[in-house]
């Protein structure tokens, strides 16, 4: 065997969704702080995402996160988040796995019955609070960035489909929450490749005629994420299929996702503070959901949210390149 790379990874699963955990073989990526980091992989480090999300060491539904030093001094440690689209301001079931990926490898200081991690990521500080028993993390709560709404029943012409309502959302990244009726298909996983097709025909109406843009965080100025919202959901419990660009679903009940949607709820008079929210995925998984405080993005309002879900580790693994490798970079299917 000779390998011109070797990266070190514990992989995971959130409620169903993977998170590639890397621990090691990447080194310190550059930049003054995780969103410079996050922006400067984008540009000399998209192949490395390739080799570690796309086939054949990953597939098109992949995620991970690159470990890194925290930039931040109130922080223990720092993530990239990678995934198969791309780099992502925040992913939540990516923070869930890499929380419990820190304490049951020992890579934290370990107390029962919680363990704080205080996570440097590109949309700001995250706390985790892992649940821990007998040395092992049977839940994770995030404590997210604030989120906001950044429009509530707008109106917008998509190719193929008409003119729908939208409101748009912003939980660490920006959703689009759609009425699953507004494109008048049911909540059924047989239909998944009409309720993708409409979920990228709306990400492009969006993007091309209304993009969104984060006040304070560089490079974030774009809708991938389209929350399809089940009938029969409301503020208390909601059933969703979340599209991904270029090309997938959400396994887990994402959440950045719910973090959106609480904020909508808020936004609505819906939700209240400190009142749970469970939020299902297109696989029947659950996070549990809860706003905690008011704040402000921008001079705007805007809502602290955390979420509570499961991970388990899956594998730890070893991933080569070898010299011959046609693929460094991998390749989509
Ligand atoms: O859990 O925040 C999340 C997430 C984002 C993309 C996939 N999952």
């Amino acid at each position: 065997m000779r390998a011109r790379r070797v990266i070190q990874a514990v992989d995971s699963h959130t409620e169903g969704m993977p998170t590639r955990v890397v621990t090691g073989g990447v080194g310190v990526i550059p930049g003054a702080t995780m969103n410079d980091r996050r922006l400067y992989a984008m540009e000399h480090l998209d192949g490395l995402r390739g080799f570690l999300m796309n086939e054949p060491r990953g597939h098109a539904s992949m995620s991970g996160a690159l470990l890194q030093p925290p930039v931040r001094d109130d922080a223990d440690w720092g993530v990239v988040f990678i995934e198969a689209s791309g780099f992502l301001p925040m992913c939540g079931h990516g923070t869930i796995g890499v929380a419990t990926v820190l304490v049951e490898t020992g890579m934290v200081e370990v107390t029962e019955p919680i363990t704080e991690i205080r996570l440097d990521v590109p949309a700001g500080l995250v706390v985790a609070r892992v649940a821990v028993e007998d040395g092992r993390a049977v839940s994770v709560t995030i404590e997210n960035v604030p989120s906001f709404v950044d429009r509530l029943d707008a109106r917008i012409t998509v190719e193929g489909i008409g003119e729908i309502t939208y409101s748009v959302a912003f939980g660490g990244n920006f959703y689009a929450l759609v009425d699953l009726d507004e494109v008048g298909l049911p909540f059924d996983r047989a239909r998944q490749a009409d309720i993708l097709a409409a979920g990228l025909s709306i990400m492009n109406a969006i993007n091309e005629q209304a993009p969104p843009q984060h006040p304070l965080i560089a490079g974030t100025n774009h809708v991938h994420h389209v929350e399809f919202i089940a009938p029969g959901s409301d503020a208390v419990r909601s059933r969703h299929a979340m599209a991904i660009y270029p090309g997938w679903f959400d396994r887990s009940p994402c959440g950045t996702g719910t973090s959106a949607r609480m904020a909508e709820l808020h936004a609505r008079g819906e939700l209240a503070l400190d009142t749970p929210f469970v939020n299902e995925s297109f696989i029947g998984t659950e996070f549990t959901g809860r706003l905690i405080a008011e704040t402000t993005v921008g001079g705007a309002p805007a809502v602290i949210p955390t979420i509570t879900g499961r991970a388990w580790i899956t594998g730890l693994g070893q991933y080569l390149l070898s010299d011959t490798d046609p693929f460094p970079e991998g390749f989509v299917f």
